[in-house]
């Protein structure tokens, strides 16, 4: 039996990837493709309800302190993404390390610091970048709630999360129609399962 995939949404704030993912999840459970949606940061686990506190603006944080947690919120969950990668099941991940890397090095820490406690962290097969500029994010429900949602922040995560693209991102226009938007991702998430049908990968380490 072929391993599942490690597929990844990432982009900026109010950028339409929790809508996306949970979609995608279901078109392929439909299918009667075993799949899974993971959440970053994980806000159910002990590490996840101090990251919670800090988002929400309840508890303040230094900003390696609140780096530092967000990626063991990911190292956390190492051990179950593995063993359901390993067992067949596709992962559809909302936001991961370059989430991590592209906010924290928005706030001035050592961009080579910020990716540091993340590396060897299991590598994603695909990435999904939902772009939408900040103004037009602004205008979509709840914008601003949390901390972070501010225009100029978000330009520079932007910019960032650029910086650090490879050949296993697509860029999505995140202002397209969400059908459309979900039409386009099933069809790349499909030749991505058909190659590694084809050719399997074994899972892979993230900046090693
Ligand atoms: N965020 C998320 C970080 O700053 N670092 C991380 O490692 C991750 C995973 O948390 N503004 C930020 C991005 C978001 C916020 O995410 C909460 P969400 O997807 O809105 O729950």
């Amino acid at each position: 039996m072929s391993r599942g995939l490690f597929i990844l949404f990432e982009g900026c704030d109010r950028s339409g990837k929790t809508t996306q993912s949970t979609r995608l999840v279901q078109a392929l459970k439909d299918m009667g493709i075993k799949a899974k949606l993971v959440k970053f940061p994980d806000r159910t686990t002990a590490i996840g309800k101090m990251i919670d506190g800090y988002l929400t603006q309840k508890s303040q944080l230094s900003d390696q302190a609140i780096h530092l947690l967000f990626s063991a919120n990911r190292w956390e969950a190492m051990n179950q993404m593995r063993a359901d990668l390993e067992s067949g099941i596709t992962l559809v991940v909302d936001r991961y390390a370059f989430s991590g890397v592209a906010f924290s090095a928005a706030k001035r820490l050592d961009f080579k610091w910020c990716k540091s406690p993340d590396v060897g962290l299991i590598a994603p097969d695909r990435v999904f970048f939902m772009d939408i500029h900040p103004d037009d994010a602004a205008k979509r429900d709840g914008y601003g709630e949390e901390i972070y949602e501010k225009r100029e922040f978000q330009l520079d995560v932007r910019a960032k999360f650029f910086s650090m693209m490879d050949k296993s991102w697509a860029i999505i226009d995140a202002m397209k129609d969400v059908d459309l938007i979900h039409r386009q991702i099933l069809l790349l998430t499909k030749k991505a399962l058909q190659a590694q049908e084809a050719e399997p990968v074994p899972i892979a380490k993230l900046w090693t």
